[in-house]
């Protein structure tokens, strides 16, 4: 039976960096997670007799809302769900799936790095067609629409088993109950030579973080791949992941950092995210970067069997240093730089202008899905040492031999008031045109703007999308305000320096950046602004 609910809108929908993340209590009010969905399905004009792809990462609330989204589908004239089992489905695994299923779209709930259960955070966003996030004029669109929605409609009879695999009908809907991991590690095989990574005998540490890598990593690393058992550690998904953050750095996967940098240390570490679409990669004695770690696996993708034919492109986001566009100039082939958000990146990919594309936020992808993938990120790296025979290590110290460093940190002020953090970017903004040609310590103002994307495929323009300040010499310091929190604003500073070839390329990173610091705090007031002494993560 079908339902029309009559409902009042909040003001507070807009989706971030990445769909609508905010606590779960405030989910919990009532109507909030049906405001969304509906305003969604209100936006999709040719959902009626469509397919559509649910799923989660299994946080607390996820269930819930995975009933919920079905039952409103089904009174929204969807012809077929697609769910995975327990209402389950990493982020890379949905875009595969809606790309696979030939959906029109989906829905992937997850906070993604954020903590999880009752006091934590809940997320819901919107893929479209090509299995990537929803782009800008979507998002707005669904935006303007929960400000103004006033009823929704659900299907309140009939019993949905989650657990069950196969397929169930509910008013005329088909909801597929389909096993979350199956299809996304058979296209991990048609990408990687898994012959000759098991046949490397690799030893292995890999961090779920009791997120929802856990299986996936379990199937095809132990059981694919042969990696001995134990190789995944905090493998069963939690709804509060075990009470940590599942945010792979080196703060909140310390233990595996420790382990690496320990006599003993597995071949390579890495680790993955609530939703499983981040990677953190630490080799034996050596953390990689997320920038270093695009431009590495840019450099050597032609390993893999995918990518045996060269790479079309490199894309990376604006705060992401520049270590993969020296890459994409020795291959001859572009470097396009885009706004935070793996949205921007799905023109590009649609296009066939890149292959490649990474984040210095730990996310690195390729043409495979439309979402940025962990997993992939790591099996690409093990391709890559099975290959060479060589460690993590000497990876990165022979890209550093052929391409210079680009040493690089971001600096995460969180929790800071918002207010506070947007007297901070106006003032910077509001300085930006007399910085240039002024010294902070031995540095030099070359140019400094307010980033603004033209997107070369729809011609669609995105302003105000962090403050970068370039000094002479090739120096950078960029800010900019996360789009993902849940409570106050986190301040983020990028901090860049590039060394070349020949120079101090095995220095102490910190050491390597302090002027940089220094100059950033002098330009922007962090600690007049902020209150805060130090900023609370640095990775
Ligand atoms: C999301 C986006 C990423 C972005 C990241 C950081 O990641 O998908 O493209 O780089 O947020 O955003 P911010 O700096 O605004 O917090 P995820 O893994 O949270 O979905």
């Amino acid at each position: 039976m079908i339902e029309t609910v009559m409902t009042t809108a909040y003001t507070d929908q807009k989706p971030g960096t990445s769909g609508v993340r905010k606590k779960v209590k405030v989910f919990q009010q009532p109507h909030y997670a049906e405001n969304f969905i509906q305003s969604v399905f209100d936006v999709i004009e040719d959902r009626v007799g469509a397919t559509l792809v649910l799923g989660g990462d299994g946080r607390f609330l996820n269930r819930e809302v995975i009933d919920k989204a079905i039952r409103m589908a089904a009174a929204n004239g969807v012809a077929r769900v697609i769910v995975g089992q327990g209402g389950i489905l990493s982020t890379p695994a949905a875009s595969n799936l809606i790309r696979q299923s030939g959906a029109i779209g989906g829905l992937v709930l997850s906070a993604s790095h954020n903590p999880g259960g009752p006091d934590e955070d809940f997320g819901i966003k919107y893929n479209v067609a090509n299995g990537g996030p929803a782009p800008e004029k979507v998002t707005e669109a669904i935006y303007a629409r929960t400000r103004a929605i006033d009823q929704y409609r659900v299907v309140t009879s009939g019993e949905i088993d989650l657990d069950r695999v196969g397929t169930q009908e509910l008013n005329g809907m088909a909801i597929e109950v389909v096993d979350p991991v199956a299809a996304y590690a058979d296209l991990m095989q048609t990408l990687f030579d898994f012959t000759a990574i098991r046949g490397a005998e690799l030893t292995m540490a890999f961090d779920a973080m009791n997120a929802v890598t856990g299986p996936y990593a379990k199937e095809i690393l132990e059981r694919r791949l042969g990696f001995a058992e134990g190789t995944v550690r905090n493998g069963t998904p939690l709804e509060d992941f075990g009470g940590h953050h599942p945010d792979p750095n080196l703060v909140h996967a310390r233990e595996l950092y420790d382990l690496m940098m320990s006599n003993d240390a597995p071949d390579f570490g890495a680790a993955s995210d609530g939703d499983g679409d981040r990677n953190l990669i630490i080799g034996r004695g050596i953390f990689i970067t997320p920038s270093d770690s695009l431009a590495m696996l840019a450099a050597n993708a032609h390993l893999a069997p995918a990518y045996a034919d060269g790479l079309k492109g490199i894309a990376r986001s604006m705060p992401t240093s520049a270590a993969a566009d020296r890459v994409a100039e020795a291959l001859g082939i572009p470097a396009f730089e885009t706004p935070t958000g793996w949205k921007f990146f799905g023109n590009l990919l649609d296009a066939g202008k890149v292959t490649i594309c990474g984040e210095e936020s730990a996310g690195t992808g390729s043409d495979h899905v439309r979402e940025k993938d962990g997993l992939w990120a790591v099996l690409l790296w093990l391709n890559i040492l099975a290959a060479t025979g060589k460690s993590a290590k000497q990876i990165a110290e022979e890209h550093w031999a052929q391409y210079g460093r680009n040493f690089y940190a971001r600096h995460d002020y969180e929790g800071v008031d918002s207010a506070a953090a947007d007297a901070l970017m106006a003032e910077l903004r509001g300085k930006l045109s007399d910085l240039r040609g002024q010294s902070f310590g031995d540095l030099t103002v070359q140019s400094a703007d307010d980033f603004a994307y033209h997107d070369s495929t729809d011609g669609s323009v995105s302003s105000n999308q962090g403050v970068r300040i370039l000094f002479e010499g090739g120096s950078r310091v960029v800010f900019r305000l996360s789009g993902t929190g849940t409570s106050g604003a986190t301040l983020r500073v990028y901090l860049e320096r590039y060394e070349p070839v020949g120079g101090r390329l095995d220095a102490d990173t910190t050491e390597m950046l302090a002027d940089i610091a220094a100059a950033a705090d002098a330009i922007a007031g962090i600690v007049r602004h902020t209150g805060r002494a130090a900023p609370d993560v640095v990775t």
